[in-house]
């Protein structure tokens, strides 16, 4: 068995406020880290990850938020990731949730495909439902939560790996089943109170996930398997 098809889809090709302000330091000449992180977005573009056909931000209320540049360290891999949050402080919660679209329309549902990503809690301790990460076949299907996203006060601060999520298994599995297509869709979800602003862990003082490196990965069988073996986690960016 090898694994093939990698399609590193990373928030570096999302327009959003931290690709506008990287754009703004390169066109001033500027050589820091936010314009080499500009080069190297457009590297992994070019990369042609057939994936990521747009990410669409949403909020409960005006409150949410999603940048992908806070601070330099923020971000896993490269200088940018996606960071859910809420603008104020507020005693109501809302709930932010970044949907990334990908056109799977060159894979079948015979195809063994896998989701990973990386994750940081940014001081979440509580358990609210927007707190989790949902797939659907395509644009028009249902929800189906795959992963509700960690809020253990010692891991705040850190990256963590998601496990290994078998979208395969989990669409054919659901209820009515479900298929990849040119409109699979992964929805990233955050509910909380306050904002995310510290790169050095402060505790359960701020609110937010930030989200990295996420990857769709094809398995391919070169011979008959019995078992499937995890992707590679190895990012590109
Ligand atoms: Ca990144
Ligand atoms: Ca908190």
């Amino acid at each position: 068995m090898r694994l093939t098809d990698r399609l590193d889809i990373l928030f570096d090709s999302l327009i959003g406020e931290g690709e506008q302000r990287a754009k703004r330091t390169k066109n001033a000449g500027d050589t820091s880290a936010s314009s080499k992180s500009t080069a190297q977005t457009r590297r992994t573009a070019v990369l042609g990850l057939e994936g990521l056909d747009r990410g669409d931000f949403s909020t409960s209320n005006s409150n949410g938020r999603m940048r992908t540049f806070i601070n330099t360290g923020m971000a896993r891999t490269g200088n940018r990731c996606a960071t859910l949050d809420q603008s104020n402080y507020s005693t109501s919660f809302s709930a932010d949730s970044l949907i990334t679209t990908f056109n799977l329309s060159n894979y079948s549902a015979g195809d063994q495909i896998w989701l990973d990503f990386y994750f940081q809690n940014q001081g979440i301790d509580f358990n609210l439902p927007g707190n989790q990460v949902w797939i659907r076949g395509n644009e028009s299907a249902a929800w189906i939560p795959v992963y509700t996203l960690d809020t253990d006060p010692n891991r705040i601060g850190v990256y963590q790996p998601s496990p290994h999520i078998n979208i395969s298994g989990i669409l054919a599995g659901a209820t009515p089943s479900q298929t990849i297509s040119s409109s699979f869709q992964v929805k990233f979800g955050e509910q909380g109170f306050t904002s995310t602003n510290s790169v050095i862990p402060d505790g359960d003082l701020d609110d937010g996930y930030s989200f990295d490196d996420i990857t769709l990965t094809k398995a391919v069988n070169d011979i008959s398997a019995t078992a499937v073996l995890p992707p590679d986690l190895t990012s590109i960016s």
